[in-house]
């Protein structure tokens, strides 16, 4: 409410700017377009209040308010323009729909009388985003801005959390309403009921061999804490899924690994073997299931009880023997209050961390960069708390592997498999914690898919330490390449800019690494500089997984032909 006035009529850009603020909106992620000017011209008056972070591209602004999305457990606020900046905007929803992130996208939308023409730069994000989001609409009255905003954030962040998109008609932003803001919103989860846990501990008690398989969103630390404090009491082994490495201390002895790509060929062994799955969060997507070979179809051989925040999750894919539709905390909250069951199993996941902590041991590689060791490196020199983004490629094969999460909040990486998350995230991530460290990785193809957000990291004045790790292809595809068609290279070579050169012209701290043992005086001097940093690593291209060469790949190919 504009000070000093007893009336609530304000624009639409008001409205919705003051809504923000009553939802606990301090950071929002934006490209600016003319689409929404009413509403930019309202972040003016809570510049103090509110942080407009201005990025480079769309993409740099949905992939940064996801990562602020899974930080905070709040939506991560978006802004772009019409059409183009919608289009370009789609990446980042798409994997906060893949990953159950909470966000919510605002787009400037084109005015309300001009519809239906094919105006300038219009699109229909009904039809757009309506696969990717839980829900998108169009305010199309300035006087249901509270409601479609409280609605908005209730809706991203209750059940399963996930992305929604709202437009907002430019003429609508500037009209003027008298209205009321309502109060803060309050997101819902269910509880598990008391039958629920009396047959969940019925089925625990009778299995020999039950293991957990943590994963999907809406966690916290008080739920992963909580999730240690059950895995203790009834001394099971917890895997957790793909880029949900964070569940659990790595470092735990109950920790299992993580079933994602590249599974310890023995954690795969362990699901195959164990007579009681315990799918705690995550959806049973193409990923945690070995591409649906690890689990017969449609009733998997093992005992499975799938708890999920979102309903519509039970049943989906896999037929459970117990589903349970239950909020993270609230599942994990009554499964640590739950009477212990007399473990049968004792000793299991004592087995099944000290496997873990083998395959998460750095072996040699082929190249003057042994990335193995500086991923090991980093592991165990970092503070418990720094926090690790990475995108998609082979290069995150280590990361995931070598490095070991230690708290909740420490990873951030697209389950959705997305190119170009791992500059943004690093960049949200050091606005978010500017007194923790900060190391993102990217390799090379990934870095040029969003690596001019290093300039927000520069204007952010931000610390954090950006990993280029080049092998000069597109390697990922290159490995599979060489798997399937041998010797018959094909669009995925690149000729790469100096990167650390690159980093400089933006005004960050640039550093080129050649051998292993420069690595630890280079990562010194980027903790040491000013603003954030980046490190290029040279990486032999053969070294394409932590223990296999793409020599040895395209061999064994050629040998099978
Ligand atoms: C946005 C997007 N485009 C394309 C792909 C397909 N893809 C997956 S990994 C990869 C190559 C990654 O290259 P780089 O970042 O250099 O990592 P490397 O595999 O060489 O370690 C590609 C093109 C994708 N996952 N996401
Ligand atoms: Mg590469």
């Amino acid at each position: 409410m504009p000070d000093g006035s007893s009336s609530n009529v304000r624009t639409g850009g008001q409205i919705l700017v003051d809504c923000l603020r009553l939802h606990g909106v301090d950071t929002v992620f934006c490209v600016p377009g003319e689409s929404y000017l009413a509403t930019l011209d309202a972040f003016h008056d809570v510049q103090d209040k509110i942080d407009l972070v201005v990025c480079r591209q769309e993409g740099g602004v949905t992939n940064m308010a996801d990562a602020w999305g899974k930080m905070t457990g709040k939506p991560g606020i978006a802004f772009v323009t019409r059409g183009p900046g919608a289009t370009n905007a789609s990446v980042g929803i798409h994997t906060a729909h893949q990953d159950s992130t909470p966000l919510i996208l605002f787009v400037g939308q084109i005015a309300r009388d001009m519809a239906e023409r094919e105006a300038f730069q219009e699109v229909d994000y009904r039809r757009m985003f309506g696969e990717m989001t839980k829900w998108v609409a169009q305010i199309d009255s300035a006087a249901r801005i509270p409601e479609m905003v409280s609605r908005a954030f209730h809706v991203a962040t209750s059940g399963r959390p996930g992305p929604v998109v709202l437009a907002l008609p430019e003429d609508m932003q500037t009209e003027r309403a008298d209205t009321e803001d309502g109060q803060p919103y309050r997101s819902a989860q269910a509880n598990p009921g008391a039958t629920d846990m009396d047959k969940f501990r019925d089925m625990l008690a009778s299995a020999k061999k039950p293991m957990v398989l943590a994963g999907g969103g809406g966690w916290s630390a008080e739920a992963c804490a909580d999730l240690a404090a059950f895995a203790e009491a009834n001394r099971l082994p917890v895997a957790t899924a793909f880029r949900r490495q964070d569940l659990m201390d790595n470092r735990h002895p109950n920790f299992a690994g993580v079933v994602g790509l590249g599974i310890n060929p023995k954690l795969k062994d362990r699901l195959d073997d164990t007579d009681l799955l315990i799918v705690l969060g995550p959806q049973l997507g193409e990923i945690v299931t070995g591409g649906y070979t690890y689990f017969t179809f449609p009733k998997p051989k093992q005992t499975m009880i799938h708890i999920s925040a979102g309903v519509d999750e039970l049943g989906k894919v896999y037929q459970a023997d117990l589903g349970i539709n239950a909020g993270m905390a609230e599942f994990c909250a009554a499964a640590k209050a739950m009477t212990p069951v007399d473990a049968s199993w004792a000793g299991e996941a004592e087995t099944a961390h000290a496997d873990y902590m083998a395959f998460s041991t750095p072996p040699d590689m082929p190249g003057d960069v042994n990335y193995s060791e500086i991923v090991g490196w980093l592991s165990d020199n970092l503070p418990d708390d720094a926090v690790i983004t990475n995108g998609a490629g082979n290069y995150t094969v280590w990361v995931h592997r070598f490095f070991r999460c230690k708290q909740y909040g420490t990873q951030l990486a697209p389950q959705s498999g997305a190119m170009g998350y791992g500059v943004p995230s690093g960049v949200a991530a050091g606005v978010r914690h500017r007194d923790r460290v900060v190391v993102s990785f990217s390799g090379d193809g990934c870095f040029q898919m969003n690596g001019q957000e290093i300039g927000t990291a520069v204007q952010q004045g931000v610390k954090t330490i950006f990993i280029v790790v080049n092998n000069g292809m597109y390697g990922t595809i290159r490995m599979h390449q060489e798997t399937h068609y041998p010797k018959r290279k094909s669009g995925t070579d690149l000729h790469n800019p100096d990167f650390a050169a690159l980093a400089r012209a933006y005004g960050a701290h640039g550093e080129t690494v050649t051998k292993t043992a420069d690595f630890e005086a280079a990562f010194e001097r980027c903790r040491a500089a000013e603003g954030p940093s980046l490190i290029e690593l040279v990486i032999e291209p053969d070294a394409v997984l932590p223990t296999n060469t793409l020599s040895g790949i395209q061999a064994a190919a050629l040998k099978a032909k």
